[in-house]
């Protein structure tokens, strides 16, 4: 089991170089790392620690505040009862002196690095720490709670192998409830999925009513050496709304773009019974790939982002997933050749005769018309 945790740095501070390195050589020797990115408010972070159920917390702070920083997240997760459960580290240069450190610590801060700490340092003291934190037992008095929630996800991404599980070893608590819709995001890296599901979800808080709330399973890829950068949190910025729950998987070696525990994670969310919609959103995946429909994972409806910019008309009749998507998506539609894209795969999926329906989007501006129309597609009301 890979060590998981979340990196960030604090609100109002843009300094990320420092952290982008960390994460890297984290990622390198087998840590799993959920980056929220930069400019993040101690409630974006001790919220997606829960919802991630990671052992550590990083931040990285150069422009100051970093006592009541700290102090806040703290705070924070003292309320969701994470606290001392999930242990918080960082650093921020010179930035942080070492009475402030001092300071730190009496409030509950695990460790500060200071300027010339070395990587291989701050390697071990993740590895000595948290190694085999993350085998800790769930607690049956958070059964029906979202930390419960991310536990049996945890639990499940453990027992990947023994996937698929009898329904009776659903862990208590979690209870077969009403139908859950859930839709399947595929595409190759850079067609823009993320923003494309973000500004679906915008769409779903918005046009729903408060009590209804969705769930996204986002997948990223397992680097050699088994870590992986867990970053689609950075982008999905309404994943910070408290209707939704989010959860980052990566692959741990499964090609095709899911994870060997996307099934059993996927039937604990919607058993759950606390979400109207899941989206589950695959790694940036090559021609071959069919992810969702086919063979792989049921889903309620599949759909393929792809960039304009796929190669050419013969690259074109070699994705596998045209033929299984629901709604194929042209995405980034300001850009140069996406009338061609539209007219090329229109031609095709005519003589796939399967009803499919094609979408030309630009997900990158709000209000986008053609996300309008995926949404309809996909959420509205019928
Ligand atoms: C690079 C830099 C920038 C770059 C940032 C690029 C980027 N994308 O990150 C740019 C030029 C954009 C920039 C801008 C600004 N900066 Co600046 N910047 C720095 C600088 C030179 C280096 C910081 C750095 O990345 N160090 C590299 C890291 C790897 O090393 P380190 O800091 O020593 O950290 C060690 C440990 O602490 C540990 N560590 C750090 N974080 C973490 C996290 C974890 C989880 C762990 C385990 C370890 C760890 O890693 C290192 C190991 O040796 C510092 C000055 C300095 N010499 O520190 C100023 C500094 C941080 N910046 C400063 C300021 C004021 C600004 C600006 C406000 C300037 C302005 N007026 O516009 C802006 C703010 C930008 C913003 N949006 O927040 C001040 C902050 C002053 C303060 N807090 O009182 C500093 C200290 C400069 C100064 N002396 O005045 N900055």
């Amino acid at each position: 089991m890979s060590i998981r945790i979340l990196t960030a740095v604090p609100i109002c501070d843009g300094h990320d170089s420092a952290i982008n390195t960390i994460n890297l050589e984290f990622i390198r020797h087998g840590v799993e790392v959920v980056y929220l990115g930069y400019n993040r408010s101690a409630k974006d972070i001790a919220r997606a620690a829960l919802q991630e159920d990671v052992v550590a917390i990083g931040i990285s702070t150069y422009n100051g505040g970093h006592i009541e920083f700290f102090e806040e997240v703290i705070e924070r997760l003292d309320r969701f009862q994470l606290q001392p459960a999930i242990k918080i580290f960082g650093g921020g240069g010179g930035t942080i002196t070492h009475e402030d450190a001092e300071i730190m610590y009496a409030g509950g801060v695990d460790r500060i690095f200071f300027a010339g700490t070395s990587l291989a340092e701050m390697l071990t003291y993740l590895k000595t720490g948290y190694g085999n934190v993350a085998q800790r037992p769930y607690d049956p008095s958070f059964a029906g709670t979202e930390q419960f929630l991310s536990r049996a996800l945890t639990l499940a991404e453990c027992e990947a192998g023994s996937f698929p599980k009898a329904p009776d070893q659903v862990p208590a608590g979690i209870q077969p409830g009403r139908r859950t819709k859930v839709i399947g995001v595929t595409g190759p890296g850079g067609a823009g999925k993320t923003t494309l599901i973000d500004e679906v979800v915008y769409r779903f808080l918005r046009t729903r009513p408060e009590n209804q709330r969705v769930a996204i399973l986002s997948h990223d890829p397992s680097m050699i050496g088994s870590g992986a950068l867990l970053g689609d949190r950075a982008t999905m910025i309404y994943s910070q709304n408290d209707r939704v729950f989010m959860r980052s998987v990566a692959t741990r070696g499964q090609a095709g773009g899911l994870s060997p525990s996307t099934g059993h994670c996927l039937r604990i969310l919607v058993e759950s019974a606390l979400f109207e919609v899941i989206l589950v959103e695959t790694v940036g995946t090559g021609q071959e790939a069919i992810p969702f429909g086919i063979e792989m994972l049921a889903v309620d409806q599949a759909v393929l982002v792809m960039p304009p910019d796929y190669g050419s008309r013969l690259q074109l009749q070699k994705i596998a997933m045209i033929d299984a998507a629901d709604a194929i998506v042209v995405n980034k539609s300001d850009l140069q050749g996406s009338r061609t894209a539209v007219a090329e795969i229109e031609y095709r999926i005519r003589t796939n005769q399967k009803g499919q329906t094609l979408i030309r989007t630009q997900a990158n501006r709000h209000g986008d018309t053609g996300v309008d129309q995926l949404f309809e597609l996909l959420l509205g009301e019928k």
